[in-house]
């Protein structure tokens, strides 16, 4: 096993393409095949290979040629072609090398295995995409219920500036970006009885989150610090692949803005309180940290079905978990500890309760503006962490990863 570059095609959501990506984009294309062959010279020769990629509708996008060094007899053909629109490339490489030339050398081709999406391999690789907001940001619908508040507004917006202009190494977590204010909203999420699990109540004690008041995000920057997870402020959803890509660095991208006082008990969007209620007090368990970072591991380069399935993976867990304890359910999932609503309704006999099971949970559909008509209970989260290793293992990817907490990066396994 060794560790070596990959090709990577670019992530289109990435506006600043630098030209350290469009280098990696041109030669990554997906669809492109360099080759070299050799002809012997005569009349024709050029064009009977050549009728061989038309035959299949290969588009030829460049081609040179010289005189053999090997063979004075000899011609030599480099061409570029265009593969994406023909998936009979084999036949032609294998019809130039039987019927016309002895000698083909393949250059590069990207086959569709070898295209690995871009992720982030550096902390500070967060930065290009913490921006890229898919909804949420401080434009707010018609139907949102802070629509018409123009003070509600206004913090919002507030919010989204520090979030737009924050920096992975550069920006201090300054007080500007606290929210002090006490709000009944805060107050009404925060009280919580006994539904909630017993490693979430320990560390919602231990981060001294207390009931009246909304606490600086710097304080919960230092209450996580006993597992490395730290949030990162961000203005709205980011796209699941970048959302669980920072989990890979114990990166957690939170949400500062509350929700609208008018709906305390159930909110769409995530939020303050979601985040700091929900997430947080997790994050200093170390078996959840593990959990999440795995999850996060697991996305990088993963194709767009499995970040579909990681997602639903982390749906049903990090944000609507239930897990066993003896012979009750609690739940885990920051989505019920900071909905007063759904944690009530979560654990009457109204929604089905299934097994965690990855294979099965990540392909179950669900609603995300309404409460949940099913959940999965996990045995513990050692089990949950197991089980979502070994789907992980199931992920088509040419290589394997390790996030390297020093340099704060992550280590890339060539497993070809
Ligand atoms: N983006 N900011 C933010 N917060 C989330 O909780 C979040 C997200 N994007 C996607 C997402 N959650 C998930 O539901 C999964 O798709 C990972
Ligand atoms: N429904 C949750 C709440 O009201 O706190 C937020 C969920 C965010 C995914
Ligand atoms: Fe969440």
């Amino acid at each position: 096993m060794s560790i070596t570059p990959l090709t990577f095609i670019n992530n289109p959501l990435l506006q600043d393409t630098s030209s350290m990506y469009l280098e990696e984009e041109t030669s990554a294309k997906a669809g492109v095949l360099s080759c070299f062959f050799s002809l012997k010279e005569e009349v024709g020769a050029l064009a009977k290979a050549l009728r061989l990629f038309e035959e299949k509708g290969i588009n030829l996008m460049h081609i040179e040629s010289r005189p053999s060094r090997l063979n004075n007899q000899e011609f030599e053909f480099f061409i570029s072609v265009d593969t994406s629109y023909s998936k009979s490339l084999e036949e032609v490489i294998d019809g130039l090398r039987t019927e016309i030339s002895g000698h083909v050398h393949e250059l590069s081709r990207n086959k569709q295995k070898d295209t690995v999406p871009w992720f982030p391999n550096d902390i500070q690789d967060l930065d290009r995409f913490a921006n890229q907001i898919l909804s949420y940001g401080s434009e707010l619908d018609s139907d949102h219920p802070g629509f018409t508040d123009p003070v509600y507004r206004t913090r919002r917006k507030e919010f989204a500036d520090i979030a737009y202009n924050y920096r992975q190494l550069c920006t201090p977590h300054t007080p500007a970006a606290s929210t002090t204010v006490s709000s009944p909203c805060w107050s009404s999420t925060a009280a919580t009885g006994r539904t909630t699990s017993p490693s979430w109540r320990t560390s919602h004690a231990t981060c001294s989150v207390r009931q009246q008041i909304v606490p600086k995000c710097s304080t919960s920057y230092a209450s996580i610090t006993c597992t490395g997870f730290r949030l990162r402020p961000v203005a709205g959803l980011l796209s699941s692949r970048d959302f669980l890509a920072g989990l890979a660095f114990r990166v957690f991208h939170s949400t500062q803005y509350i929700r609208h006082q008018s709906k305390p008990m159930y909110t769409p969007e995530p939020d303050i309180c979601h985040e700091l209620l929900g997430h947080v007090p997790l994050f200093a368990d170390p078996t959840f940290a593990q959990f999440s970072q795995e999850i996060g591991l697991a996305s990088l380069g993963a194709p767009d079905e499995y970040i579909e399935r990681l997602a639903t993976v982390y749906w049903f867990t990090v944000e609507f978990g239930l897990c066993k304890q003896g012979s009750e359910i609690k739940a885990y999932g920051a989505g019920l500890l900071s909905s007063f609503g759904e944690l009530k309704y979560c654990l009457t006999d109204k929604p089905k309760i299934q097994p965690f099971d990855p294979a099965k949970t990540s392909l179950q559909k669900y609603p995300i503006t309404e409460f949940q008509p099913v959940y999965f209970v996990a045995e513990s989260f050692d089990d949950a962490k197991e089980r979502v290793r070994r789907f992980a293992d199931t992920i088509p990817r040419p290589f394997s990863v390790r996030y390297n907490a020093y340099t704060q990066s992550i280590e890339v396994l060539d497993n070809t």
